[in-house]
């Protein structure tokens, strides 16, 4: 045991010497790339469902769709990506290709594309004009392509199905500069006697490596991320981003087991590769007029933010256009509503300056918090320093209260960041005990607001 005491510097509380010194000479655990820190620190990206389901009103076209029904006449990507930094988010991901098959962008590989509509004369990309608004914004980009594909004739036929969806995939990484994020959705709703593709991912994964290497790869078996195992907008309370990957070995898998490492992880998986909650500010994923009284309200949105972000996610939020080719005013105004209702919240962090200190051991650790002078707060906000990996397994954050310790919160993992929030209490002593860990407690930072 080793006692040290320190002045928190900012909302900062950091670990002794020791413990760093400790964590370099642990055995190797995962650690994220700069890609997926990045990804991570990002926190919130949008969504855009966009094709010809918003224009027949569906969710799953058949890929049978005329290509004239597609004209978003008023289509502004500048007013897509003014919301999108309005609302915090930092990248915008498009569904390039929807699983009926169309495409957003003028592909060689075939005519059922925006060339064939009527929309800018058959001359326009949408992609390209969300690529162009996404820059002026200092917004990054991100393409979802659907593997299932209900319209292109070679569906089924595996080889050759799976030559055409890499030469579409590269035309996506070659054509428009950096790509965040290539999203690949596990759905294929082939019945028993549809068309069976076997999808050659080894080579997909590898195309996008060799052509945008410093993108991240969303599927259900990553590599990059993962998905969260749901459409809810919830991760799990206990979520690891390390996974054992050969129990997800590829997207579209099912089973208790592939659901379960989705949603929590595995803390002693080999593969760092952490979890995104993808959910849709409407009940659809495309934009349908009948929804649109249906918006997610700012406490929905907000609410979203703990169970993605706060455990240890990021929150990827559908905003759909709409047939005009705009996001519609009240999704724009919850947006807005959720930035501010967010700043607001996490302005004023009451640990900033108190003085703490740390009892640690190899697998635990206390943090006493002294604030100087009674504070209340209702949000606990702990981050790991996950440069190092993801080491922390359960904690408790308690408050002195007449000479007692009460809990305020508790829970299992922090990750990059993992928020709580509980009934307003009011104190000056804090005690945040580390009680588990796969390895030697990382780093964690510990803010509390209002
Ligand atoms: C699902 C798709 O089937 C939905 O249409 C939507 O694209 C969602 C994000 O993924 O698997």
């Amino acid at each position: 045991m080793n006692r040290r005491e320190f002045m928190a510097v900012g909302a900062a509380a950091a670990l002794s010497p020791r413990l760093v010194r400790a964590r370099l000479a642990r055995a190797e655990r995962p650690r994220p790339t700069p890609a997926q820190l990045e990804w991570q620190r990002d926190e919130l990206a949008m969504f855009l469902h966009f094709g010809v389901n918003t224009f027949t009103d569906r969710e799953w076209g058949d890929g049978k769709e005329d290509t004239k029904i597609f004209n978003p006449e008023r289509l502004d990507a500048r007013q897509w990506a003014r919301s999108a930094t309005a609302g915090g988010f930092r990248t915008m991901i498009l569904t390039a290709k929807h699983h009926d098959g169309f495409c957003l962008w003028p592909t060689k590989t075939t005519t059922h594309s925006v060339a064939s509509s009527p929309w800018r004369g058959g001359q326009g990309d949408v992609l390209r004009e969300l690529v162009d608004a996404a820059r002026a914004e200092s917004l990054k980009v991100g393409v979802y392509l659907s593997p299932w594909d209900r319209n292109a004739a070679v569906y089924g036929d595996s080889p050759r199905y799976n030559d055409f969806y890499i030469e579409q995939l590269t035309e996506l990484l070659t054509r428009y500069g950096p790509i965040a994020e290539v999203w690949f959705d596990g759905a294929n709703g082939e019945g028993p006697n549809g068309k069976r593709q076997t999808y050659d991912w080894p080579r997909v994964w590898g195309t996008v490596r060799k052509l945008q290497p410093n993108a991240v790869m969303f599927s259900d078996a990553g590599p990059d991320v993962r998905w969260i195992g749901n459409e809810r907008g919830v991760a799990g309370t206990t979520n690891w981003s390390t996974v054992d990957p050969a129990v997800v070995p590829f997207p579209g898998a099912t089973g208790d087991a592939v659901m379960r490492m989705l949603q929590q992880g595995d803390p002693n998986g080999s593969a760092w590769r952490p979890g995104e909650t993808d959910v849709s500010i409407r009940p659809g994923w495309f934009h349908h007029a009948a929804e649109d009284g249906r918006v997610k309200s700012v406490d929905d949105l907000v609410g979203l933010y703990f169970t993605s972000v706060g455990r240890n996610s990021k929150l990827l939020l559908n905003v759909p256009p709409t047939r005009a080719g705009l996001l519609n005013d009240v999704d724009v105004a919850r947006l807005a509503g959720m930035r501010t209702r967010l700043d607001s919240l996490f302005s004023k962090d009451l640990v900033a300056g108190a003085r703490g200190s740390w009892l640690t051991s190899d697998k635990s650790a206390v943090l006493d918090i002294d604030l100087r002078e009674p504070r209340r707060f209702s949000i606990a906000d702990f981050r790991e320093d996950i440069t190092q990996g993801q080491s922390i397994a359960s904690y408790v954050l308690e408050c002195e209260r007449d000479g007692a310790w009460k809990t305020a919160c508790e829970g299992t993992t922090i990750g990059f960041r993992k928020l709580d929030r509980f009934e307003p209490v009011e104190a000056r002593r804090l005690r945040l005990t580390i009680r588990g860990a796969v390895d030697t407690p990382n780093q964690v930072r510990l803010s509390l607001f209002t």
